[in-house]
């Protein structure tokens, strides 16, 4: 898979990609991450990217040109199979698009900042928008790197236990049962009997249990109404 992210601000993204899962996915080859300063397309002298709005109003807007050349370029070396705008008035991000992302070859995000972006832009360019909650962040940086995070994770060979994405929160609309390790006690506090004793079939069942409690006490909005 191939990730390329625009953004007035790139660097704020570099740390969330330059550590741990998402370094190591980069360097097995398994995702390349593309990190664009829409400023190198910025107009005239000053490399201006953001203009007053028509009709009046506070805050900047992210012009057509330099984000339409910047993409026109990028579409010369590969076909997007989705370009996403980050913005809090789009689709919320979940699981389910995490997973519909993680199977596409080149997507293209877009971070959008001051009072975002020129409509025209998402009307004509932009395949789908999305916001990961219900709150305003400063810019789509944080948001994007959020978004690829959970995508990439989901990449095959990416994480060392295949397995494990798989038993993730959410994955199968339930919040993830408690987890322990070593010691067994500390400070009176005890890990329940059941895990310590190797029968695999009960701990599953176990642990089964204990995800539909928790989603039903946290996130009952998860769960069909027949297993309420
Ligand atoms: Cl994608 N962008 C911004 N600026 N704020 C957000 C968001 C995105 N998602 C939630 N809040």
């Amino acid at each position: 898979m191939r990730i390329d992210i625009i953004s007035a601000q790139p660097y704020l993204m570099e740390s969330a990609f330059s550590h741990s899962i998402l370094k190591r996915a980069q360097d097995k080859g398994l995702v390349e991450v593309k990190l664009h300063n829409l400023k190198d397309y910025g107009l005239g002298k000053h490399n201006q990217i953001d203009d007053y709005q028509f009709g009046g109003g506070a805050g900047m807007v992210m012009m057509v040109e330099p984000i339409l050349n910047m993409i026109r370029d990028l579409q010369k070396e590969r076909t997007y199979d989705e370009l996403i705008y980050m913005t809090p008035d789009g689709d919320l991000f979940d699981q389910k698009t995490a997973n519909q992302l993680s199977l596409k070859e080149n997507i293209l995000i877009l971070c959008g900042h001051y009072k975002g972006v020129d409509q025209r832009i998402r009307d004509h360019i932009i395949t789908r928008e999305i916001s990961i909650g219900s709150y305003v962040l400063s810019g789509g940086e944080l948001a994007a790197a959020v978004v690829s995070d959970a995508v990439i994770r989901l990449l095959p060979g990416v994480l060392g236990d295949e397995s494990s994405a798989l038993s993730d929160s959410f994955q199968d609309d339930l919040l993830a049962p408690p987890v322990y390790t070593r010691p067994a006690e500390i400070n009176g506090w005890k890990v329940p009997e059941i895990l310590l004793g190797g029968n695999f079939p009960e701990i599953d069942a176990w642990r089964e249990a204990k995800a539909l409690e928790i989603t039903k006490a946290k996130r009952p909005d998860l769960l069909d109404e027949d297993s309420l």
